[in-house]
């Protein structure tokens, strides 16, 4: 009998790691997890969608080769998701060789051991938006060109160009996914979405009287990740290896967010004050957001708008949660675990 499919992704520990962990189990894989070693063994995000214990983790740093190669030597994959990064851009200013040795030479280890020990089996690499930073053009598709903002951005489109390379040099079944934004009820609570949406339920709640953000205006195309992780494994099922952008279309400001998150539990939020100044208030003139100059960052990505339809086309892709209804399931879940209704 031939054994179940194999994958292997790293990151797993992550919000795209466990929703795509359960999409490859429901595509009947057998699925192994790469955790590096970080201190905190919970796996509090695949235990709140029920796959704990259908996971297999295995630890593995991107920045150690000789421990990736022996890891690919073990689970001999079919397929492999690279999702392991320092992710918050913000930090990345502050980090910026760490980001670099983890998004973008932590790419190429990858890359070389897979050439190495597994060149049959086929890659998936997390790239990003942020690549395009200061767009160019807009909306943004697979050939819009690169200008990145942050050491994070710059490292992704190292990675995204070696994953390239290594298709066309090497002949690997390599893709790229240029995914915009893409937000959930496990997101991370250092992301502004979900910094959002908690801050809202703990407000709801009286355990928490404001938030204070940076920029409002900034704009992003947001959307749900459960779909962006059905769009990975569907780049995967390709004949050949391919770029593509996973997106919604539609994009909206940080501003815009708050409202829609305060009025998921029925407040209106009213703005007065600008610049440093600016204050978001509730009916009754209480001040619920603030701005903190500090969570500026010191080149901004100001807009974002993806065309997805690349992958609409070829993968048969497409976002199946609106902005509302994400802000909306976002809300209701951080006001449920605030009730204390969700396993922690
Ligand atoms: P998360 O930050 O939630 O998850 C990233 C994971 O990578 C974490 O679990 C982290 O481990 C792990 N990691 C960090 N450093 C290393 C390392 N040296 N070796 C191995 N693992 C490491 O990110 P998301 O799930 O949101 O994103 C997944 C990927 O997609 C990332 O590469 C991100 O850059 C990219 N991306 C995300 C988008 C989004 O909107 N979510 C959009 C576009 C791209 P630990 O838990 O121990 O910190
Ligand atoms: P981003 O996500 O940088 O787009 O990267 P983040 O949610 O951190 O920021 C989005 C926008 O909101 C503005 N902002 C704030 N951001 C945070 N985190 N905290 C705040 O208080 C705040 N106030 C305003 C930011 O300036 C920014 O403009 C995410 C990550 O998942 C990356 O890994 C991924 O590659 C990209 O999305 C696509």
């Amino acid at each position: 009998m031939s054994r179940a499919r194999r994958a292997l992704v790293t990151g797993i520990r992550g919000q795209d790691g466990a929703y795509l962990a359960q999409t490859l189990l429901d595509e009947g894989y057998e699925v192994f997890g790469a955790d590096r070693r970080n201190g905190d063994s919970t796996h509090w995000r695949m235990r709140r969608l029920g796959i704990e214990d259908h996971v297999r983790v295995l630890y593995m740093d991107l920045t150690e080769f000789s421990n990736i190669l022996r890891i690919l030597e073990e689970v001999r994959p079919d397929e492999i998701y690279n999702l392991a990064a320092q992710s918050f851009v913000a930090a990345s200013f502050d980090l910026p060789m760490v980001t670099t040795q983890v998004n973008a030479n932590g790419v190429l280890h990858l890359l070389e051991a897979i050439r190495t020990a597994l060149p049959e089996a086929r890659f998936y690499q997390a790239s990003s938006s942020e690549m395009f930073g200061r767009v160019r053009e807009t909306p943004q598709n697979e050939s819009t060109p690169f200008y990145p903002r942050s050491p994070y951005g710059v490292s992704k489109a190292y990675a995204h160009w070696i994953t390239v390379n290594f298709r066309e040099a090497h002949g690997l079944h390599a893709s790229s996914g240029i995914c915009f934004n893409h937000e959930s009820p496990l997101r991370g609570i250092e992301f502004v979405t979900r910094k959002i949406t908690r801050a809202v339920a703990r407000i709801d709640a009286g355990e928490q009287q404001q938030i204070a953000l940076g920029n409002l205006e900034a704009r992003r195309d947001w959307g749900f990740a459960g779909d962006y992780t059905r769009g990975m494994w569907q780049m995967v099922q390709q004949p050949e290896g391919d770029d593509y952008v996973l997106a919604t279309g539609v994009s909206h400001s940080v501003r815009e967010f708050v409202e829609a998150a305060f009025e998921a539990v029925g407040e209106r939020i009213e703005w007065d004050g600008e610049g440093v100044e600016e204050r978001g208030r509730v009916a009754d003139g209480t001040v619920r957001v603030t701005i903190d100059p500090t969570l500026r960052r010191p080149t901004e990505v100001d807009v974002l708008l993806g065309d997805a339809t690349k992958a609409r086309n070829q993968l048969g892709w497409k976002p199946t949660l609106s902005f509302e209804s994400l802000v909306a399931l976002m809300v209701e879940d951080d006001c449920k675990a605030v009730r204390g209704e969700l396993p922690s």
